[in-house]
């Protein structure tokens, strides 16, 4: 538990709804049957993907009469929403769609998304439930730093703040100087981002010899991509802030998911809207709780845009062990990342967020990198590159290439296989206003 967090702090931690989110086991069950149930006869009858999708397996909404039939369901897939874009999945009419977002398309063509009056509520309330669980009130100065747009992460913590009666400024990304007056100035006490424009926002200020400690900010919250537990440490202790993870995706509805509770011992998914279940990415097959798998989630509440077995290609683990903070609902690790990011280097499965942990633990490396794969002799060849401190930059030839070769260990030690350490200079490393992208795959080009 990080020092930031105090007993205290723990003992009033407030539940924004506790009757949905400590619900029983079995209550719980029930209510997702039920639900489920309504989602799949909506679906059937509205959106035609849905309808041949099950009509080609031979299944109709009413064959679905326990939580356990859900496995034979048929997955939607994001090329399910491509072949359909841009309106083909939606299961009400226009009329009733009163917001658009749309994915960030950083896999290909984006996918659009839309809500009626009352997804918009749901997502509201389930923003407000995890920042709640990360600690935000109505005393707290929300600072929002991701951009407003087509993206779901500055709309949806922004309802969730003013729903929670806490101060919003929607600051909306980039402009990295202005964001600190603002900071500075209105005394913001929460801040909204990626973790990796966490870590510009901290470089920027040190830059112009700002603590960041002096600020009022108290608690982060960030997502949006895949972050390691030494990336939280990093930015906890140069920030001085609690950081907490919330997950989301716009074909699933967008920041709310899932989100810390002050534990932090995995994001609670919102279970009384959402069915988890993590798969097999190879065979399709359902995974036993608590095995590393994709994440697969099915929407059971929503009107416009509800997806039933989508496969989100995120890597992660469920644990339903009971959680000290009390809320019921079933937690999702950190996540590696995605299946797509996930390298195969020389055969051997490599996320970036390994790297990640590794370049963090290491005195002398800043935490900004980059990954670079290529084929060189009909072989895969790893580079990363990573920025470095002045003294390690500018040292002698040999500390130099003791440092590099010492990386270069520890990370063919904790991968499996070897990579090529590139030591940059400090400071010429892109930074990032949004999402980080960390891989160059020479081989896909
Ligand atoms: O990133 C929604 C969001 C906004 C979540 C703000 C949290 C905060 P998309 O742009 O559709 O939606 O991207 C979704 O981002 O499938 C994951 O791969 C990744 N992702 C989102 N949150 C996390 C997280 C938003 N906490 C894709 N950890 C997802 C790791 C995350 N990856």
């Amino acid at each position: 538990m990080s020092e930031l967090i105090t007993e205290a702090m723990l003992a009033n931690a407030l539940i924004w709804d506790p009757e949905m989110e400590c619900l029983g086991r079995d209550e719980l069950n029930a209510l997702q049957l039920v639900r489920l149930q309504d989602t799949l006869r909506r679906v059937y009858q509205n959106v035609p993907c849905y309808q041949k999708k099950f009509e080609q397996i031979g299944i109709v909404p009413e064959d679905i009469q326990s939580l356990d039939d859900l496995k034979n369901l048929p997955f939607t897939t994001k090329d399910d929403l491509r072949d359909n874009y841009p309106y083909g999945m939606f299961a009400v009419p226009m009329r009733e769609v009163v917001r658009i977002h749309s994915s960030s398309g950083t896999t290909g063509k984006p996918t659009v998304v839309g809500y009626t009056r009352h997804d918009l509520k749901v997502w509201t309330e389930l923003a407000a439930r995890f920042m709640t669980a990360a600690g935000v009130t109505a005393d707290d100065i929300v600072h929002i730093a991701f951009g407003y747009g087509l993206f779901t992460g500055a709309f949806g913590l922004h309802y969730g703040a003013e729903r929670i009666g806490a101060s919003v400024i929607p600051m909306s990304g980039g402009n990295t100087d202005k964001q600190i007056i603002i900071m500075q100035d209105y005394r913001s006490s929460a801040l909204v981002c990626t973790p990796s424009y966490a870590l510009t926002l901290v470089d920027r200020m040190e830059k112009q010899g700002i603590d960041p400690r002096s600020l009022s900010l108290r608690v982060g919250l960030f997502g949006a991509e895949p972050w390691s537990e030494e990336m939280r440490r990093e930015i906890e202790e140069r920030l001085g802030v609690v950081a907490t993870d919330n997950y989301g995706l716009s074909e699933v509805m967008g920041p709310g998911v899932g989100g810390d509770c002050l534990y932090r011992t995995g994001m609670h998914i919102s279970e009384d809207h959402f069915i988890a279940e993590t798969i097999d990415p190879e065979t399709g097959e359902v995974l036993p709780r608590g095995s590393v798998g994709e994440l697969v989630l099915t929407c059971i509440s929503k009107e416009a845009f509800p997806m039933i077995r989508y496969r989100t290609r995120d890597i992660t683990r469920l644990d339903d062990t009971p959680c000290p903070c009390g809320r019921t609902h079933v937690r999702m690790q950190k996540t590696m990342g995605r299946s797509d990011d996930m390298l195969i280097i020389k055969g051997v499965n490599v996320f970036p967020t390994q790297i990640e942990e590794v370049l963090f633990q290491v005195e002398g490396c800043e935490p900004h990198y980059q990954l670079v794969v290529d084929r060189v002799n009909n072989s895969d060849r790893l580079e990363v590159q990573i920025e470095v401190h002045e003294s390690i930059f500018f040292d002698e030839m040999k500390r130099q290439r003791d440092f590099v070769s010492m990386v270069e260990k520890r990370l063919a030690s904790a991968l499996g296989v070897s990579a090529v350490v590139k030591l940059v200079e400090p400071s010429s490393m892109p930074r990032h206003e949004g999402k980080a992208k960390r891989v160059i795959d020479k081989r896909r080009s």
